[in-house]
């Protein structure tokens, strides 16, 4: 029963603006615990009737400042047509980003954060991100565009402290820039 292990704190938290810390490589036992313990959340908040169950809300990214857990380190659960993406992400670095922007056009929201803030949340359309993935067992290059790209940005936000929020344009939130695709 992991539901009860895992409580996500609010963006009226401090904590949450907190930068993470590096995470220590090789990956210590809890560590691992911790990240398996997210995914299976992501999972289960997926699964409809659980998460109505239990009032939660459905998430396809989880970081670990999230659970109250400092360290750098978040794990993606997306589930498609052409299968699944599933991260567990340690250290993880954007090594590239592209030029061109992008924002969903719902916005965005965030498990940490009740009130809704409507706006484009610019982000790079594509980037590079290099991290150790604890699900592989092995350092990565990801290429993400579009959507992953999104849930990639807003999830490394948080290792920093970020929230989507801070990305919208308080004067005209749905202004949208120059060379960005709204998806
Ligand atoms: N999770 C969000 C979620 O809905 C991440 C997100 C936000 C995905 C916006 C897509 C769009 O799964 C979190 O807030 N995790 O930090
Ligand atoms: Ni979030």
């Amino acid at each position: 029963m992991i539901f009860m292990k895992l409580k996500i704190i609010k963006d009226s938290n401090p904590v949450m603006r907190k930068r993470s810390l590096e995470v220590e490589l090789p990956l210590s036992e809890q560590d691992k615990q911790t990240l398996d313990d997210m995914l299976e959340y992501l999972k289960l908040s997926q699964d409809e009737e659980y998460a109505k169950k239990h009032n939660i809300r459905a998430g396809v990214g989880l970081s670990a400042i999230q659970i109250n857990i400092l360290k750098r380190m978040f794990v993606v659960y997306l589930k498609g047509e052409e299968g699944e993406i599933i991260y567990q992400l340690v250290n993880p670095k954007i090594v590239e980003s592209s030029l061109r922007l992008c924002a969903l056009s719902n916005g965005e929201g965030c498990l940490s954060v009740d009130k809704d803030h409507i706006g484009l949340v610019h982000r790079n359309y594509k980037i590079k991100m290099k991290a150790f993935d604890a699900y592989t067992n092995e350092e990565v290059v990801i290429k993400a565009e579009g959507y992953l790209a999104i849930v990639l940005q807003h999830e490394y936000d948080h290792l920093n402290g970020m929230f989507y929020y801070d990305r919208i344009d308080k004067k005209d939130p749905n202004r949208q820039k120059m060379n960005e695709v709204i998806i």
